[in-house]
């Protein structure tokens, strides 16, 4: 109570006291000092009183640090992040029923500014870096025309590189490397017949493009002359279009046949990248990029990491004050060789395949104590590169066991839905929400980006049980 006094006040008191009993020439000053303080003192007590006996909500909450709400959160262990607006600034005593008003909007507004921090994880290619960049097209400040330059070098390489790619196996296939094991063998590892192999070859009328592209520098700029090569082998050499098809098994990104496609475009002098361009390039991140955005009024604290093996190990490092792991799965990975085991189109699909790597590392994350109450998310992300792939591949490359109708969408994509949530402990009490995605698509990832935000937000606040 003794803080509901300054010492001002205290001082002025004892010297009225003082004076009163010595009587000398300031006495008449002090006492009219004296009596204004005894007043205000008598008022504050009586206030004091009144606000003691209505145990006024205000008056509880008005010296704590934190609110009940986040002291609740807290204990619960699913918002040690939270960060109250203003916390630190100083506060005054108005009137009581103005800050009761007060208080709840200024709940409110703690609430509001309740930082999330959700962690994008997942197997490499899934489609992290690209929500992040969708988030930040969508809720960040976009990607200026400097920024969008960035990322030209990227575009670039990725073309030459993957044109490589196709060559390099191309001519592979021509010297018979791929035929080594029997008929069977090869149809079933490489998808090829051994009596095709003729229809991989490019023909001798590719040679010099063929060369000029092999001998492209790694960090090169497109010029006129690597844009004609490239349009001449994309457009007219069947052999690279029968080796696109088996992309998958060489770590050649789907969205590359809309960079061929375009490079008349991205070859041009004065190219400067789209948003679109920026959402579909493949780079393999590195590190950890963080930023926070503004969701259906609060505040989200998104983090990507690097999904490849290596990069896997610098998780741990930021698993510490989440309060939500966002897990993508790339839904078209089932017929996919991680980057890691990509050699040559040898490699067998049924051994190396990306959903059964995606599972395990979706296994492995969900094992850290330190996600043990975490809520999961689950992204299954690329639907519209998926509703094209199961019409000719079922899903049957990652899961044999699946017998239902193959080219069914909705069973296809429950299955796998179930295969990672048979992947949690049937005790755990973690919960998990599930959702279908497509991250170049910027309405869908604003839905789910602000059911998430909604989701988690009323979960941690009122404790409610999640599905
Ligand atoms: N068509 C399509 N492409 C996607 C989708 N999500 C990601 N991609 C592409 O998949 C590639 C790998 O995505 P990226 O975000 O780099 O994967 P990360 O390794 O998990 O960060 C990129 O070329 C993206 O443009 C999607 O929903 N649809
Ligand atoms: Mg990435």
């Amino acid at each position: 109570m003794l803080h509901l006094f300054q010492m001002r006040e205290i001082t002025f008191f004892f010297l009225v006291i003082f004076f009163f009993f010595y009587e000398n020439m300031l006495f008449v000053s002090y006492a009219f000092f004296g009596v204004v303080q005894l007043c205000l003192i008598a008022g504050k007590l009586l206030k004091f009183f009144v606000l003691w006996v209505t145990k006024a909500p205000f008056y509880q909450n008005k010296y704590l640090s934190v609110t009940q709400t986040e002291k609740k959160l807290v204990k619960k262990g699913i918002a040690n992040n939270i960060v109250p607006r203003g916390m630190g600034s100083c506060t005054c005593i108005g009137d009581p029923q103005d800050e009761m008003v007060g208080e709840e909007l200024a709940e409110a507004k703690r609430k509001d500014n309740m930082i999330l921090k959700v962690l994008l994880l997942g197997a490499g290619g899934s489609g992290k870096s690209t929500f992040f960049k969708q988030l930040n097209n969508t809720y960040g400040e976009g990607y200026s025309e400097l920024q969008r330059s960035v990322y030209k070098i990227q575009i670039y390489r990725q073309i030459v590189e993957n044109m490589q790619q196709l060559i390099i196996q191309s001519e592979q296939i021509e010297k018979g490397y791929l035929v080594s094991g029997s008929d069977e063998e090869d149809v079933k590892t490489i998808g090829i017949d051994s009596k095709e192999k003729h229809l991989y070859a490019m023909d001798k009328s590719f040679a010099t493009a063929a060369n000029y592209v092999l001998k492209f520098p790694e960090f090169g700029i497109l010029d006129e002359t690597i844009v004609k090569h490239i349009n001449n082998l994309w457009n007219n050499c069947e052999a690279i279009h029968r080796i696109f098809e088996h992309r998958n098994k060489l770590a050649v990104a789907d969205s590359t046949e809309y960079f061929f496609k375009n490079i008349t475009r991205i070859g041009a002098k004065d190219y400067v990248p789209t948003t679109e361009d920026v959402l579909l390039v493949r780079y393999r991140t590195t590190g950890m990029t963080e930023k926070t955005f503004e969701i259906n009024a609060g505040r989200m604290k998104v983090v990507d990491v690097g999904g490849q093996r290596n990069e896997r190990k610098k998780w741990i490092h930021c698993f510490e004050h989440v309060n939500a792991v966002i897990f993508v799965v790339s839904l078209t990975c089932y017929d996919e060789v991680p980057f890691e085991d990509v050699t040559d189109l040898n490699v067998s699909i049924y051994e190396k395949n990306n959903m059964i790597e995606s599972l395990d590392v979706f296994e492995h994350t969900l094992r850290y104590p330190c996600f043990e109450a975490t809520p999961f998310i689950l992204f299954f992300n690329k639907f519209d590169l998926f509703q094209e792939k199961i019409k000719h591949t079922p899903i049957t490359r990652a899961f044999p066991d699946f017998q239902s109708d193959t080219d069914d969408v909705q069973l296809s994509i429950d299955y796998i839905r179930q295969k990672f949530l048979d992947k949690a402990s049937p005790t755990s009490t973690r919960p998990f929400f599930t959702h279908v995605t497509c991250a170049t698509d910027q309405e869908n990832v604003k839905r789910v980006f602000n059911d998430v935000q909604v989701c988690l937000v009323s979960s941690n606040l009122g404790g409610a049980d999640l599905v």
